[in-house]
Formats: C-alpha cells, sequence, structure tokens
C-alpha cells in the first residue's frame, strides 16, 4: 500500500448544551476532564498518536479558553511541517458563522488544499477513549469505499443521542442506511436491545470529502450536519462502509479498557466517565504510557497531604488529586480533584468532580457533586446533601442526584 499523506480535522464548535453549567463560558470541548486534561485532548491525542502532524481544531462557540489551551499545549516542532492549529470560524463564505459541523468544514476547505491530502480524517472532540486511526485508515483504503465510520454497539435507549447505522447482511462493512439520532430506532439481528452507533468519528478520500461538503453547501433544505447530511450523502451514493471499533487496539490497553469509549454529552455522563478512571481496575486507564493522553504542563508543586490542627490524618482513596493541590486533615473518595484544589481540616469531600482552584472550607460536605472552577465552599457548608435546597440555591442537580455548581460561585452554609 502506498503511504497515505493524512490530514486530520477536529471538530470542536460544539455548543454542549447538555453540559450546562459548564458550558457558560467555555466550548464543551474545553471542559476539563479528569483532573488536569480538557476534553478535546482525548480526540488530538489519539491523532498525535496515530501518524497524523498536521491537524486544524476548528472552534466557533465561546471559544476563547478552547484557543488558548489549545495553542498553549499542542506546540508542535515546524521542523517536519507538525501543526496542531486552531481554527477560529472566519466567515470566509459570507457573514455567517459556522452553521453546522459540514459547513465549518467547507469554510475551511482552503487549509485542506493548502496541504493536498490523500486521506481527510474528522473527528468529534467530546468523547474520551483511545483509539488509532492508522488502523481505521488502513481499513479505510482496503474496502475501497470513499468514506468510513467509526462505530460502536450502544444501548438502543440512547439511539436518539447518535448516528444508527444499518449494515447489508452480505457485506457487514457497507452502510446500507444512517439515520441521525432516530426517535424509533431497530435494534440489530443479533442483539436487539442495541444499535450499531456512530462515534462521529470518520475517514474521507479528499476528493470525496470536498465535493460532499460543496454539493451539501449549495442544499437550501440542508443543515450542514456531518451526521445529518454528509454521511447519508454517501451511504446513498453506496459509498459509506462502516469501521468497528472492536477490531481497534492500542498499546498498553487492558482487557477492561480496549473498547472504552465514551461520549460526555451529558452531566450524567459526564460524572460516570470520572467514576470510570478512578477505581482500582480503571475501565478507563489513565496511566497507560504506551498510549499517552497529552495535555497542558503548568509549573505546580506537587500535591501535598498534612494532618491538621487537631493533628487528624484524614484519608485519601480511590480518587486523584492534581498537581499543587493542598489537603488538610479531609476524607476523600471516589473523587477527582484538579489542580490547586485547597481542602481544609476535616472536610469531607466524596464521589465528586472539583476542576482547578476550588477551595473547601472546614468540616464542609461534598457529595456527589461537580464544582467547576475557583467554587469556594465556605466552612460548614454542604453540597449534595439536601437535592431541595440545592435546587433552591440556584445549583443544578440531575434527574440521577448530581448537583453541579458553577464556576466561582460562593457557596455559604
Ligand atoms: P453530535 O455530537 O450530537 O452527534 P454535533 O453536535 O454536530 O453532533 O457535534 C459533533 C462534533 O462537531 C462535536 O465535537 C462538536 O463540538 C463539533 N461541532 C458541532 N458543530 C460545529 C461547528 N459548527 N463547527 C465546528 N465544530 C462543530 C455526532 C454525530 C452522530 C454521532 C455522535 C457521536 O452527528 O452521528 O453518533 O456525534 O457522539
Amino acid at each position: 500500500m502506498t503511504p497515505q499523506k493524512v490530514f486530520g480535522i477536529v471538530l470542536a464548535g460544539g455548543e454542549g448544551k447538555r453540559l450546562m453549567p459548564l458550558t457558560v463560558d467555555r466550548a464543551k470541548p474545553a471542559v476539563p476532564f479528569g483532573g488536569q486534561y480538557r476534553l478535546v485532548d482525548f480526540a488530538i491525542s489519539n491523532l498525535i498518536n496515530s501518524s497524523l502532524r498536521q491537524i486544524v481544531v476548528l472552534t466557533q462557540y465561546k471559544s476563547h479558553s478552547l484557543d488558548r489551551h489549545v495553542s498553549q499545549t499542542w506546540r508542535m516542532s515546524s521542523l517536519l511541517g507538525a501543526y496542531v492549529a486552531s481554527v477560529p470560524a472566519q466567515q470566509r463564505l459570507g457573514k455567517r458563522w459556522f452553521s453546522g459541523s459540514a459547513d465549518a468544514i467547507l469554510q475551511s476547505l482552503n487549509l485542506v488544499r493548502d496541504e493536498k491530502p490523500d486521506i481527510v480524517v474528522v473527528v468529534g472532540a467530546d468523547h474520551v477513549y483511545r483509539m488509532d486511526f492508522d488502523q481505521m485508515i488502513a481499513a479505510h483504503v482496503a474496502s475501497g469505499k470513499r468514506a468510513t465510520v467509526a462505530a460502536i454497539r450502544q444501548p438502543i435507549a440512547l439511539a436518539d443521542q447518535f448516528g444508527v447505522i444499518e449494515v447489508d447482511p452480505a457485506d457487514p462493512t457497507a452502510i446500507t442506511q444512517f439515520l441521525e439520532k432516530p426517535k424509533n430506532p431497530i435494534g440489530l439481528p443479533d442483539a436487539p436491545h442495541e444499535v450499531l452507533a456512530s462515534m462521529g468519528n470518520y475517514v474521507f478520500d479528499t476528493d470525496a470529502l470536498i465535493e460532499a461538503v460543496e454539493a451539501d453547501g449549495e442544499r437550501a433544505e440542508s443543515t450542514h450536519d456531518m451526521g445529518g447530511d454528509i454521511i447519508p450523502y454517501f451511504v446513498d451514493r453506496g459509498e459509506a462502509g462502516v469501521y468497528d471499533f472492536q477490531r481497534n487496539t492500542v498499546p498498553g490497553s487492558t482487557l477492561r479498557d480496549r473498547y472504552y469509549w465514551r461520549d460526555v454529552g451529558s452531566i450524567d455522563s459526564f460524572f460516570d466517565a470520572h467514576q470510570d478512571l478512578i477505581s482500582a481496575l480503571p475501565i478507563f486507564n489513565l496511566y497507560n504510557s504506551d498510549w499517552p493522553i497529552y495535555s497542558m504542563q503548568v509549573n505546580s508543586p506537587p500535591a501535598k497531604f498534612v494532618r491538621d490542627a487537631k493533628g487528624s490524618l484524614g484519608a485519601t482513596i480511590d480518587s486523584i488529586v492534581s498537581l499543587g493541590s493542598l489537603i488538610s486533615g479531609s476524607h476523600i473518595e471516589r473523587s477527582v480533584l484538579g489542580p490547586w484544589t485547597r481542602l481544609h481540616s476535616g472536610c469531607r469531600v466524596v464521589d465528586s468532580v472539583l476542576f482547578d482552584h476550588v477551595e473547601v472550607g472546614q468540616d464542609a460536605v461534598v457529595i456527589r457533586a461537580i464544582l467547576d472552577k475557583e467554587v469556594v465552599v465556605r466552612p460548614g457548608a454542604t453540597i449534595g446533601v439536601d437535592a431541595t435546597r440545592d435546587r433552591a440555591r440556584g445549583f443544578t442537580v440531575t434527574d440521577s442526584g448530581i448537583t453541579v455548581v458553577a464556576k466561582g460561585v460562593l457557596v455559604e452554609p
């Protein structure tokens, strides 16, 4: 097989309404995850760990913090023409921002044309997973299809959040139908309670992608969406193939995290994905150095744990504590603490996610909660103990009982 020149496009313009209030003033791909990462780091790390070296990140909505993160984290050596460039929406084709993910690509085609790649890989920016795209590219080239969609089985109850794929029984790599977020999905023949869901990651022959997004730009009735319009365009022509994510293996993965992929589009799934990181046998193992997930390295001192003034030792178990944190005689369990957290004596933080620079005062209690950056919990205050009271205080509480406190809020007892 001739070596292919591959160009990567990361779609990072999503608004992330279902993650409110975490997306009040940052784009969804910029939402902190796992202590020291941002969601976009997972997609970019996968592309870099595969052989891609020319990558653009298309941003749009509240992109300041995302642009800053991408430009500060992903500084590549220009020696070999390598780059990860954040590209804001530029109104190149008329006075409008991107109207959908396909329009974002249409408006950025000059970047593709400049590089003249054989293959374009297009990925979303809001999933937690490990994937070797070189394996998918090889399968795409071998199949002779012009567009290939990565897919994973998901419970049928979630079908309305995904593009749902039907394949040809005679050729299970050929897509015969693609329905974006169907209301009445049909289960798989061998598993009626599951569907084959698009992961929102695609491989295209470059000429095919250009042709499809240009044709889509002419269609007034189009929503200009990759899943809603572009993939069905290829399916109608018999040119769309499916790539089974369960065929993908990355070095160092364990049986438990081999096919791990999670859409973290809602507060509940965002919370659950954190729980997947922290158990002794993690379902998603951050400590796999053979396929690293990269992020910004800030110059911070190590995390420090001290006994409090009364001599109480505290305990931290099944948790991740990031650099710069100072923990004094507190009880931390099944929690993820971001950089520069301050926990004062006697507080309890259980089943929670704290972003960076959160401060929790003496004897405060935080249970099943997500605290955004710079939240200050005053001594003796509680969060996640009484849902009615939390809602009355203006916090978001999900049906499953996860409380979210927005950035910078001061929580009084
Ligand atoms: P969704 O995630 O619902 O479904 P969408 O909201 O278009 O689709 O987001 C896809 C990606 O594109 C995200 O990373 C988002 O940030 C980005 N994006 C959205 N609009 C953009 C724009 N105008 N400019 C730049 N980036 C933009 C998609 C597929 C489904 C698939 C799921 C998997 O459409 O078929 O099943 O992903 O989660």
